[in-house]
């Protein structure tokens, strides 16, 4: 038998970190010390271009005691293109995610829903269509049950108190749909700081040394909190959730441009009600 390979899946707005948190699991601890050399495996945008063009996946290994015996924990990392990319449609966005999904059919570790400061209405939309059309919507099959909302550019993210306080503001101030999402995912949300250390110019090793030490505990937190997600999302039927992904990707799909309206409209309205 294969080895078993958890499966992540990122998905979330343009910018907000998706390759970054993709970096940090994927290098080991030690590059995040002075003098480690880290690895841009996943490229990074340094300005507020949209960055990630394709899906990439990478494999990783965590060394994890359980009972007392440590073992190797295989993780594939699936980095997708950002919702509201300047350059791509929400369709062609959604494509690409729908080509992530293919990967994952033997099962789902985690989504992980990144989103810095806010979830905006676009991203709840899309994340609706991939939790209807891809994945079974059913009460013990719902995608949320396996999803976690990660809030990047959280600077007090060592702190538990913000944090939590911070999930409590999110569902006080947040429009109904959003407010709906993090409960259905039973209010799994992760908050990271995952600084740049792509800077260049002189002088600039200080801020780069502070900020490895930064990715460094984001990087520990993060992991814990996968070690925390023991379940395993599979498909209900290998052969439908395929069909789907491949009927999306056709491109004159009927049900996706109906979706894709009715979406909109919903995006219209949300925008409508949240100002
Ligand atoms: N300070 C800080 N910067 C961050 C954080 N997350 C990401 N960044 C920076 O924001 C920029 C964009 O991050 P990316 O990881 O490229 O974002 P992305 O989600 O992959 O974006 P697309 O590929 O366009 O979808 C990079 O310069 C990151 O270093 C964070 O938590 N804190
Ligand atoms: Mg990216």
């Amino acid at each position: 038998m294969g080895e078993y390979i958890k499966n992540i899946l990122l998905i979330g707005r343009t910018g907000q970190g998706k390759s970054a948190l993709s970096n940090i699991l994927v290098n080991e601890e030690k590059i995040f010390e002075k003098n480690g050399e880290f690895n841009e495996i996943f490229k990074e945008s340094e300005k507020s271009l949209s960055q990630t063009k394709k899906i990439q996946e990478e494999l990783f290994n965590v060394e994890r005691n359980i009972n007392g015996k440590v073992m190797n924990v295989k993780y594939r990392i699936i980095d997708t293109v950002g919702i509201g990319d300047t350059s791509l449609s929400l369709r062609t966005v959604l494509v690409e995610i729908a080509k992530g999904c293919k990967k994952v059919k033997k099962g789902i570790n985690q989504i992980l829903f990144v989103c810095g400061e806010r979830l905006t209405p676009e991203e709840i939309v899309a994340y609706d269509i991939l939790r209807n059309i891809l994945f079974d919507k059913q009460i013990d099959k719902d995608i949320t049950k396996y999803t976690t909302i990660v809030r990047t550019k959280f600077y007090n993210f060592e702190n538990d108190e913000e944090c939590e306080s911070d999930i409590q503001s999110l569902i006080e101030e947040s429009n109904k749909a959003i407010v709906e999402v993090i409960e259905s995912c039973n209010r799994r949300v992760v908050h990271l700081d995952i600084p740049p250390i792509n800077i260049k110019g002189e002088g600039k090793q200080n801020q780069i040394n502070i900020n490895k030490k930064i990715r460094k505990e984001a990087r520990k937190k993060l992991l814990n909190h996968l070690a925390s997600c023991q379940d395993i999302y599979i498909p209900e039927s290998l052969h439908k959730i395929n069909k789907r992904i491949d009927d999306l990707l056709i491109n004159e799909n009927e049900k996706l441009k109906k979706q894709l309206e009715t979406s909109q409209k919903k995006t219209r309205e949300i925008t409508r009600t949240t100002k």
